[in-house]
C-alpha cells in the first residue's frame, strides 16, 4: 500500500462492493497486493452474497482461510453491530468461530483483541442510569486507645481466645472439649480434644512439630507427628497466637494430635448476587506525592470511571460504577522510610492529600467512595487505625460522595428494602509482610505475588493478624478487633501492590494493585509490583474484570 494514498484504497475497494472498516484501514499490511486479495476473495465468497463491511478479523480469514466463506453475511453483519453496541458479543464470536477464526488465533487473543478494537464513537449518557446506591459502616474503630498495660494485654488475648472459643466449639469434630488441667491429669492414651492458644512453636530433633498452647486453665505440650504427612503439613501453617482446636491423644502430659481444626469460615451460602447491573471498584496504594506516582495511569482510571474512556463496552461500565473502594495508603506521607524526602515530589503531607482529593474530587459523585487508611498515611500505624485526620486530610472531610472507615472496617452496599447488600470486610494489609515471611506454604507459591493464598490463610484463622509480632495493635481490653467476626461477601485488601482476585468458600477476595512504580526498596527486596489494575465486579453476575490502565 506504499505508493497508494488513503482516497485511492477506500475507492479500489468499493468497486470490488466493500466498504473497508477504519480498524483495517489503519492497519492494512505495507506489503499489501490489493490484486491478489481480489483474486483470493473472489475465490472463497460467492460474487452474489458478499459482506458488505470489510473489517480487519474478516480481512484475517479472507486471507488465512483455506475453504469457501459461505454464511448468511447479513447476519454476520447484524452480529458484529450487536457487538459494537455492548449489547451482545456472543453471536459474533459463533460467526468468527464458524469461519475458522480460531483455528488462525488463539481465543483470548482474540476476545482481547476485539474488545480493544471497538471505537464507539457514541457518548454515554449518565443520567439514564437510575441506580440508588447505599453505604452502611457496619463497623469502623472510633475508640481512642488505652494506655498499654500489661493487663490490657492479657484480656486482649482473653477475649480473643473466648471469641474464637465459641466458634470451634460448634464445630462437629471438637465434640468432648476439655479444659487443659483436666487434661494435664488423665491417664494416659486417653483420647481429648481441646481449644487453645498457641504460646510457643518449635521443631523437635527428631523433624516433629511441638506446640504450647493455652486455654483459661493452663497450658499443656502438642505434639505433631512428622510420619503423618497431611497433617504435619497443616501444622506448618500454625502460627503463634492463633486459637485452634485439636483432637489427639494424651501420653506422659503431651497430646498427640490427630486432628487439627482451624476457626475457618463455613461454605453456607450461595455467591450473593442483586437484580440491577450495578458495579464496584477496587483501587489502593495510590501514594500520591511520591515521585513515583503513577499520575498518567491515574488520570486515565479517573477517565474511565467518568466514562472518557475506554471502548464502548469498557465504558458502559464505567457508567454503571456506583461503589469505588480506596485500600489505603492514599498518599506517600513524610517520614514513613529512611531518606523517603529524597523520593517525594510533594514534601508536605497536607499538600499530599489535598492533591490526592483533587483528584478523587474527578470522580462522578454519583460514585460513593469508600476509604480505609494505610500504613503510609497520616495516622498511627497500630490497628485498627482510625478514619483519615482531619488535621492533615480535612480535603476529605469536604466531598460529600466518600465515606472515611477504619483500618480494618466493615461496610455494606447496597442494601435496599428488598435486599439485604453485599458486606465489605475492608483490610490495608499490613500484616501480611509477615506471612509472606513466616509461612512456608505462602512463601514458596509465590509470596508477596499471592495475595489470595495470604488472604485465604487469615480468613481460616479468623484474624486479620493473628500473631503478636505481625503487626502493630491496639490492644483493646474489650476486645479483639482484628478478629474477622462476620463472614463477609468480599474481603478487600492492598499494601502488596499487586492486584488478585480469587474465591474462597463463596468470599470474594480481591487486593487493589497501587499507582506508584516499583521503589528502590522493593528493588533491592526484590518485589514485583504490578501498578495500575482495577478489579471491577458486577454485582448482579458476580463477573470480574482486572482492568489495566
Ligand atoms: O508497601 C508496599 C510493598 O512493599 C508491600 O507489599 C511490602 C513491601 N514492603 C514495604 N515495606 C517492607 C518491609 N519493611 N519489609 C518487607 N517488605 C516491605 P508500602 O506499605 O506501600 O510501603
Ligand atoms: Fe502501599
Ligand atoms: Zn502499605
Amino acid at each position: 500500500m506504499i505508493t497508494k494514498n488513503k482516497k485511492e484504497v477506500i475507492n479500489s475497494f468499493l468497486k470490488e462492493g466493500f466498504l473497508i472498516s477504519p480498524d483495517l484501514f489503519l492497519d492494512i499490511p505495507e506489503n499489501f497486493n490489493f490484486n491478489e486479495f481480489v483474486k483470493i476473495t473472489n475465490t472463497k465468497i460467492s460474487s452474489k452474497d458478499k459482506p458488505i463491511i470489510l473489517n480487519k478479523d474478516l480481512f484475517f480469514v479472507i486471507n488465512k482461510s483455506e475453504n469457501k466463506l459461505d454464511i448468511n453475511w447479513i447476519e454476520f453483519e447484524k452480529s458484529k453491530a450487536l457487538l459494537e453496541k455492548g449489547k451482545n458479543g456472543k453471536i459474533y464470536e459463533t460467526f468468527l468461530d464458524i469461519l475458522g477464526y480460531g483455528v488462525f488465533e488463539d481465543k483470548k487473543n482474540k476476545l482481547n483483541r476485539l474488545l480493544d478494537e471497538i471505537k464507539e464513537p457514541e457518548e454515554i449518557d449518565f443520567s439514564e442510569i437510575k441506580i440508588d446506591p447505599n453505604v452502611l459502616v457496619l463497623e469502623s474503630y472510633n475508640k481512642k486507645p488505652s494506655g498499654k498495660k500489661v493487663k490490657d494485654f492479657v484480656s486482649y488475648f482473653r477475649s480473643r481466645y473466648e471469641y474464637i472459643r465459641k466458634i470451634l466449639q460448634n464445630r462437629l469434630e471438637l465434640d468432648n472439649i476439655m479444659s487443659i488441667n483436666r487434661i494435664i491429669n488423665k491417664k494416659d492414651r486417653d483420647k481429648v480434644s481441646l481449644i487453645g492458644l498457641v504460646m510457643s512453636k518449635d521443631f523437635t530433633k527428631n523433624g516433629n512439630i511441638l506446640l504450647k498452647v493455652e486455654d483459661l486453665s493452663g497450658s499443656i505440650d502438642i505434639l505433631i507427628n512428622k510420619n503423618k504427612e497431611e497433617l504435619f503439613e497443616i501444622g506448618k501453617n500454625i502460627v503463634l497466637d492463633e486459637v485452634i482446636g485439636i483432637n489427639g491423644l494424651v501420653g506422659n502430659k503431651i497430646v498427640f494430635v490427630n486432628n487439627i481444626i482451624f476457626p475457618d469460615i463455613q461454605i453456607n451460602k450461595e455467591m450473593k448476587k442483586c437484580l440491577e447491573e450495578v458495579y464496584v471498584a477496587f483501587i489502593s496504594d495510590l501514594h500520591v506525592g511520591s515521585n513515583m506516582f503513577l499520575s498518567e495511569e491515574f488520570s486515565r482510571f479517573i477517565k474511565w470511571i467518568r466514562g472518557e474512556y475506554g471502548n464502548f463496552k469498557q465504558r458502559k461500565i464505567a457508567s454503571k460504577v456506583s461503589y469505588l473502594f480506596i485500600l489505603g495508603d492514599l498518599v506517600d506521607g513524610v517520614g514513613i522510610y529512611p531518606d523517603q524526602e529524597s523520593e517525594l515530589s510533594i514534601k508536605d503531607v497536607i499538600n499530599q492529600y489535598r492533591e490526592c482529593a483533587r483528584l478523587l474530587n474527578e470522580i462522578p459523585k454519583h460514585i460513593k467512595i469508600i476509604i480505609c487508611p494505610g500504613n503510609h498515611d497520616a495516622l498511627r500505624i497500630s490497628e485498627p487505625q482510625p478514619i483519615l485526620d482531619e488535621k492533615y486530610a480535612s480535603t476529605f472531610y469536604d466531598l460529600k460522595n466518600i465515606t472515611l472507615v477504619s483500618n480494618p472496617s466493615l461496610v455494606n452496599i447496597h442494601s435496599s428494602e428488598n435486599f439485604s447488600g453485599f458486606d465489605i470486610l475492608l483490610y490495608h494489609g499490613y500484616s501480611f509482610d509477615y506471612y509472606v515471611s513466616v509461612v512456608d506454604s505462602i512463601r514458596n507459591s509465590g509470596g508477596y505475588d499471592r495475595a489470595d493464598l495470604i488472604m485465604k490463610f487469615l480468613l481460616q484463622k479468623r484474624h486479620l493478624a493473628p500473631s503478636h509480632s505481625s503487626t502493630l495493635y491496639i490492644a483493646d481490653p474489650e476486645e479483639d478487633p482484628l478478629i474477622i467476626k462476620k463472614v463477609p461477601d468480599f474481603f478487600a485488601t492492598g499494601h502488596v501492590h499487586k492486584a488478585s482476585v480469587s474465591n474462597y468458600k463463596n468470599v470474594t477476595m480481591i487486593c487493589g494493585s497501587c499507582w506508584q512504580s516499583k521503589t528502590s526498596f522493593q528493588e533491592k527486596v526484590g518485589h514485583n509490583p504490578e501498578p495500575a489494575r482495577v478489579p471491577v465486579i458486577n454485582l448482579k453476575t458476580r463477573e470480574i474484570k482486572i482492568m489495566k490502565f
